[in-house]
């Protein structure tokens, strides 16, 4: 970690002088031409903020759907100067008052390689994020400046997000998690009555089209393999998950088991004066929080750290089930907010006031000795290791997206506590060669038999609900007294529901259906 001096900004390209001088919300941004990419929750809200501000606003997206003709209706009535919806539009940046656009700002979902991204990189137009926006925005006269803590990390980031938002406002805090979370972080900076911190989840999209953020504290609570189509490579996504960390004020936080987040924080260049800080599940060296036994305890953010620690909490604020990633969530956000001054108290009263998300390694139902888990949110391996490693005999219902990434290890590593594998997915090649590969003992039954149309494209089109359905009745075949039925699908969702919540609520009715089925099933005498 080196310091250095914060007015240096990663805008490439040449000619940004108008730009460098727009860092609040009351400089001049009158008539700043400018194209907005993607009219979902963040290109939407970054629009309306820039119209607000005096901007000349365009905003272009790929699909003219009914909902975005509805924002485009909004946005034209509060003044954009354009919206343009439609494949056509995502080729070449429009012209702004017939003039070429002085700044892109996109939504996180386009990647570099888009035909925009390209055109705006082409003509040397800086691109920002939303993220990027909320940060040159957040100062505004008469209003309080929020300090940011800023998460990223493959896994665990919703979690540890809303942890800290908790942990926040048991301090008697105003505080809200935003970005990736849901809550557009434009939408956070325009609340009229403000806040004191901002508990903002990053995701390495919009990390990548971020450049000057400087949070009080920050994370990377892991790294592994994830959105390689996106970002092209692994080695391009490590490296914009690692932005995470640059400008940081007082603490940079990383992952004491995972050596990777250690160095990204000896790499970055930081504020005068941080502090690296790390937090393991394990007996916490100086500098760092993590366990002692049953409790959470910080040897960081004290005094006499060098031969002592300050009791946070204990597993029990965690809640019944808590597995160790869970711990290591609430450590990394207990260190956040620590930094930030917050008092161990808060830290116990955030914890317990805590209550996880759905779709989160969620018990659904026991019925004959059979745990029913949803972990719908685990869209990637990573994410399904960390919830298989908690159970021992697992049928496990798996499948989908797969964005790339390798299942080989994955498999491997939890061969011995699969029992059988029930396949969703549109199509699942990949993590069944894997299967093939690393388990061949293992029974792996598709979901939807193929002829039925499962990998089919010509196939007739099968509901989520019916995947979900089918799946559910599979797996209660394989269960036996003891199991756990886990719902981890180490894949994306889109390819046969909405989202990964649509995905989970499908596996939770079907479960509800299924043991409702079997409690009126007549009993043998
Ligand atoms: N679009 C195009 N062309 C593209 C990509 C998108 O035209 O190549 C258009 C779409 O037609 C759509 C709009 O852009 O109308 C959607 O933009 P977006 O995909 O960037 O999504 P937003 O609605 O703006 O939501 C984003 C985040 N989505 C993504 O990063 C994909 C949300 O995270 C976030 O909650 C929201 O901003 C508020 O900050 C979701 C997500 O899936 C939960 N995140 C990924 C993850 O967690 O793995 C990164």
């Amino acid at each position: 970690m080196g310091g250095r001096k914060l007015s240096e900004t990663a805008d490439s390209a040449a000619g940004t002088s108008r730009l460098d001088e727009l860092t609040t919300w009351d400089a001049d941004w009158r008539g700043l031409r400018v194209v907005v990419t993607g009219i979902g929750l963040s290109g939407f809200s970054a629009a309306d903020t820039l119209i607000e501000l005096g901007a000349r606003v365009v905003v272009v997206d790929a699909r003219d759907t009914v909902e975005n003709r509805a924002k485009a209706d909004t946005l034209r009535i509060v003044g954009a100067a354009d919206v343009l919806l439609g494949a056509d539009h995502a080729e070449a940046l429009p012209a702004v008052d017939g003039e070429p656009a002085e700044l892109v700002v996109t939504s996180p979902g386009f990647s570099p390689s888009h035909p925009l991204m390209r055109a705006a990189a082409d003509g040397g137009i800086p691109v920002w994020g939303d993220v990027e926006l909320a940060w040159r925005v957040r100062v505004r006269e008469g209003r309080k400046t929020a300090q940011w803590l800023t998460i990223t990390g493959t896994n665990g980031k919703t979690t540890t997000v809303s942890m800290t938002e908790s942990m926040l406002r048991a301090a008697g805090l105003r505080a809200i998690a935003a970005g990736n979370v849901g809550t557009p972080i434009l939408d956070a900076i325009r609340d009229p009555q403000g806040y004191d911190v901002l508990a903002v989840e990053l995701s390495s999209f919009q990390l990548h089209w971020t450049h000057s953020i400087s949070p009080l504290a920050s994370v990377c609570l892991n790294i592994a393999e994830d959105h390689v189509d996106w970002h092209g490579s692994y080695e391009a996504y490590m490296a914009d998950k690692a932005k995470i960390y640059e400008n940081t004020q007082v603490a940079c936080i990383y992952n004491a088991e995972q050596i990777e987040t250690e160095h990204m924080v000896e790499e970055a260049d930081v504020v005068e004066g941080c502090r690296a800080v790390g937090f393991t599940t394990g007996m916490p060296a100086v500098s760092m929080v993590g366990m002692v036994e049953n409790l959470l305890v910080d040897r960081a953010f004290i005094e006499q750290r060098k031969d002592s620690a300050a009791e946070l909490a204990s597993m029990a604020d965690l809640g019944e089930y808590a597995p160790r990633h869970m711990v290591a969530n609430a450590l990394a956000a207990a260190a956040l907010v620590r930094a930030y001054g917050v008092e161990p108290a808060a830290v116990r009263d955030g914890l317990r006031a805590y209550a996880p998300g759905d779709h989160r390694i969620q018990p659904v139902a026991r019925l004959n000795d059979v745990l029913w888990i949803n972990d719908s949110k685990a869209t990637n391996p990573h994410a399904a290791s960390a919830s298989l490693s908690a159970f021992n005999s697992v049928v496990w219902i798996a499948g989908g997206l797969s964005k790339g990434v390798h299942y080989g290890d994955l498999v491997r590593d939890h061969a011995s506590r699969l029992r059988s594998v029930v396949l969703i997915g549109a199509d699942s090649a990949d993590l069944r060669e894997a299967l093939a590969r690393h388990a061949p003992d293992v029974r792996v039954i598709d979901a939807v038999p193929p002829h039925t149309g499962g990998r089919h494209a010509a196939a007739p089109a099968v509901s989520g609900e019916d995947v979900m359905a089918l799946a559910v009745a599979a797996a209660a075949a394989e269960a036996q007294s003891g199991d756990t039925v886990l719902m981890a699908p180490a894949a994306a969702s889109m390819d046969q529901f909405a989202s990964y919540a649509h995905r989970g609520d499908a596996f939770i009715e079907a479960v509800r259906g299924y043991v409702e089925g079997q409690a009126q099933t007549p009993k043998e005498p």
